[in-house]
């Protein structure tokens, strides 16, 4: 149901328009061409905001001739492409980023220092494209960068929300939320394309007509494309990122039903339109359950793929080859819909058998799981996927058949569709020809816990790729002075070959490349305390270990292990100040779902015990308890290069990966952590001996469990433990309602699902070897160098060349 097909994209340039070298003075000459002609200013009167905008048209104009040149190679050469499909892309700041990848970063700073104006001042006007809720949606950002610098071709498609992750404020302790509005003043970095647009239907009923089963949809929306140029590092290849919008227009409303008095109904469509796209989901590891989240799935896959689609016919006249020309990934089962999706287009529209069309699409899709937790396996009734997805259901319902028909004579079949629900997490897999795990022992749970039965009957199906992070945002960007002594000391390169890192090594025990990195480790905390100062007012002491936790807000992800070990520090502080302790400031950064009402309690106990021991003149110098509101992608940019230690202490088996480990060990914060997601992995790479390991394996953890009384038998081994809980109990935090906590305090004793008891006597020790190792500033340093070096397997580079070579059969273009 394509509205226009794409003439833009494959528009080669003629050589009379490209651009001039991008010399200072030709970047000078656009800079101010679009300062002029774009925005509408002149120098003397050009605000921030006014720079910032002509600055981005200024670099983005750059990242054409990459771009177009990319598509006329893969137009030319006949590539297959990936689509990353992906409902979240946590993406941050995008003007600085580019910069670096196009190799004008200093180009830009010298030009505008010549206007007495500083880039960096520039580039921290721009808001984060936050259109993602944490882990998985930052995964997205970090592989279509690495997709481009390695030479994949290919697309991310995602939805265009108007308003992104919610901003959070604290009131009295308690997290408050604020709707985003990156689109507010405009996005320089979007081409829109009205043009390229496919209807979407909802709902309605499905006829027969000559034996063939006809969709009859009750409203259409019309997805709008918008297109983010994304470039590689060295600028040697880009790709597209295009996001949907629903748009409202003439097309949605029903004029024939208007007319026949049907007032409501012919508005509908437009209803629709208007708040499809109007707002990113809050959750993270999702718990669904509404319909307009299903709509916005479905939205997304079924203008990617109408896209796909027509890209590979404007091509090719033969879908049975898709196969060859098109691989599309599912970052989770959120479009896990675009397996039938394809499937009724292939039947319905292009006059294929079913099983024939379930053949191509297997081979063309691809499903990563990010999670075993049992509430954020997407499930949707039968009801409603009928009311929304007539068409679909019927088609989930085939695929039903022949997946039970695989299992034989098993005497209890597992079914895509159980009961009145339909599991998304089987239906993707049944429609996808490799399912991936995000790390090794994420991967061999998905094996073994969550699909055995699919395992059994698809062996291979399922295979291992560890999550990865890029270099280029989370190392050159986020910490150039760090970035800088790396490359004085091994030479640049590192930035698209990780492993060169190793080329540190040799550095490690050298004392003049520990001070230096001692020194790079200063500036940074220098530069993240000025930044806390003037936005939120909060002091951080320089001198201190900083000890950060930063993630969403998640009882497995267990912050509430972290700050009940806080309050077991605070009371021996009180009790013997003078022990020698080494100071430190516990960061803590994080949103919780606006309906997660634990997590949100657990916020507040932070946040109360933060006021207590901030105040307290006794042991402020040596415990300090800080949390910025609104962790983003671009506080994580300062915050992680200024961190010492890096807290990834989830309950075992319950993190599927963890990104954030990796970016704190590449800036040289050590690791306190479980066995549990790519700590594992992490930890073998780095060597036993530069990480603080605790607590409960997967296995220890099941066999806890299923202990009658495990909580309450672990408080009472544990005196320190007990001593925090009656403090708490008592209102030692919330003087003025001494309560205010008890039911934390009663799901501690109760219920600790998450064992948070069980492994904290385990975790106060390493916290405990902690402090003797920071004691020793040599042998400290000589670990988190050695960290460093041997960080390079978590480049995103690495994790895309297993995809492109394990899943989507795709070569690289350079
Ligand atoms: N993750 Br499912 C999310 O951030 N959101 C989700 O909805 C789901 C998973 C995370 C995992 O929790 C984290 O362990 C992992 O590193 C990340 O996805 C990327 O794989």
């Amino acid at each position: 149901d394509e509205v226009r097909s794409d003439r833009h994209e494959s528009t080669a340039l003629p050589e009379s328009t490209a651009l001039p070298a991008p010399t200072a003075a030709s970047l000078r000459d656009a800079l101010l061409h679009h300062l002029r002609f774009t925005v509408g200013t002149t120098p003397e009167r050009a605000s921030a905001f006014d720079w910032r905008m002509a600055v981005s048209h200024t670099i983005r104009d750059r990242a054409v001739d990459p771009w177009f040149e990319s598509v006329r190679r893969t137009e030319a050469e006949d590539r297959k492409r990936v689509h990353y499909l992906s409902m979240e892309f946590l993406i941050g700041r995008i003007l600085e980023d580019a910069a670096i990848n196009l190799g004008l970063r200093d180009t830009i700073d010298e030009v505008l220092d010549g206007f007495g104006l500083s880039f960096t001042e520039i580039a921290e006007g721009e808001p984060d494209a936050a259109l993602g809720n944490g882990g998985l949606g930052r995964l997205a950002a970090c592989y279509l960068e690495s997709m481009a610098t390695v030479g994949c071709p290919g697309y991310g498609y995602g939805l265009r929300y108007e308003h992104g992750l919610f901003e959070q404020s604290f009131e009295n302790g308690r997290q408050v939320e604020t709707p985003e509005n990156w689109l507010a003043t405009g996005n320089p970095w979007d081409f829109t394309r009205p043009e390229t647009a496919y209807r979407v239907g909802f709902g309605g009923e499905v006829i027969e007509e000559g034996g063939r089963r006809i969709w009859v949809p009750r409203s259409r929306v019309l997805a709008a494309a918008h297109d983010t140029p994304v470039v590689g590092y060295g600028a040697r290849w880009a790709n597209t990122l295009r996001l949907w919008a629903a748009m409202p227009g003439a097309e949605l409303f029903d004029l024939d039903r208007f007319n026949a008095g049907d007032f409501a109904a012919a508005s509908e469509a437009e209803a629709l339109a208007r708040s499809l796209t109007r707002v990113l989901y809050p959750n993270d590891t999702t718990d669904g359950g509404k319909q307009l989240r299903l709509s916005q799935e479905y939205f997304l896959s079924s203008a990617s793929v109408q896209d796909i689609l027509a890209r590979h016919l404007g091509a090719h006249d033969d879908l049975r080859r898709l196969p060859e020309s098109v691989a599309i990934q599912m970052n989770d089962t959120h479009p896990a819909i675009a397996g039938p999706e394809l499937i009724r287009l292939l039947v319905d529209e292009h006059g294929f058998g079913f099983d024939a069309a379930a053949g191509i699409a297997t081979q063309v899709l691809g499903y990563t799981n990010h999670t075993l937790l049992p509430e954020a396996l997407e499930r949707w009734t039968v009801g409603l996927m009928r009311h929304v997805l007539p068409r679909h259901l019927e088609i989930i319902e085939g695929l039903d058949t022949q997946f039970v028909e695989l299992q034989g004579e098993r005497p209890d079949p597992v079914r895509l569709i159980g009961g009145d629900q339909v599991n998304m997490g089987d239906l993707a897999f049944a429609v996808s020809h490799k399912v991936n795990g995000v790390s090794a022992l994420h991967t061999d749970l998905v094996r073994k816990d969550l699909f055995p039965v699919h395992d059994e009957l698809h062996p291979g199906r399922i295979v291992n790729i560890t999550n990865g992070i890029t270099p280029r945002r989370w190392l050159k960007l986020a910490n150039p002075a760090l970035s800088e002594l790396i490359t004085d000391t091994i030479g640049s390169g590192w930035e698209t070959d990780l492993d060169r890192l190793r080329g540190l090594e040799q550095h490690a025990d050298d004392p003049g490349f520990q001070e230096a990195f001692g020194r790079t480790k200063r500036l940074a905390k220098v530069r993240f305390a000025d930044w806390l100062a003037a936005e939120h007012d909060i002091e951080a002491p320089l001198d201190a270990l900083f000890d950060a936790q930063v993630k969403r807000l998640h009882e497995y992800k267990r912050q509430l292990l972290n700050i009940l070990w806080t309050i077991a520090r605070y009371q021996r502080i009180k009790r013997d100040p003078g022990a020698g302790w080494v100071p430190r400031v516990k960061i803590f950064g994080g949103k919780a779902a606006p309906s997660y009402d634990t997590a949100k309690e657990i916020i507040r106990l932070i946040n109360d015990v933060a006021r207590i021991v901030n105040d307290d003149p006794e042991t402020r110098d040596l415990l300090r308890v800080i949390y910025p509101p609104n962790y983003g992608v671009s506080m994580a940019q300062k915050l992680i290069p200024a961190s010492d230690l890096s807290e990834q202490i989830s309950t075992a088996g319950m993190e599927a990966s963890g990104t954030g480990n990796m970016k704190f060990a590449l800036n040289g914060a050590l690791t306190i952590g479980t066995l549990d997601g790519a700590n594992v992995e992490i930890r073998e790479h780095v060597g036993a001996g530069n990480f603080f390991l605790f607590g409960l394996t997967t296995d220890e953890v099941a066999a806890r469990r299923s202990e009658a009384d495990h909580a309450r038998t672990a408080i009472m081994a544990s005196r320190p433990l007990q001593d925090v809980l009656q403090s708490v109990a008592e209102g030692a935090f919330s003087p003025d309602e001494p309560h205010r906590h008890g039911r934390l305090v009663d799901l501690m004793w109760n219920s600790d699902w998450f064992l948070v008891a069980s492994d904290f006597d385990a975790y106060d020790s390493a916290q405990d070897e902690v402090d003797r190792a920071y004691r020793d500033s040599h042998h400290w340093q000589r670990m988190a160098i050695l960290n460093i070096a041997r960080m390079g397997h978590f480049s995103s580079d690495r994790s895309i060349r297993e995809y492109m070579s394990r899943i989507w059969d795709i070569p690289a273009a350079l």
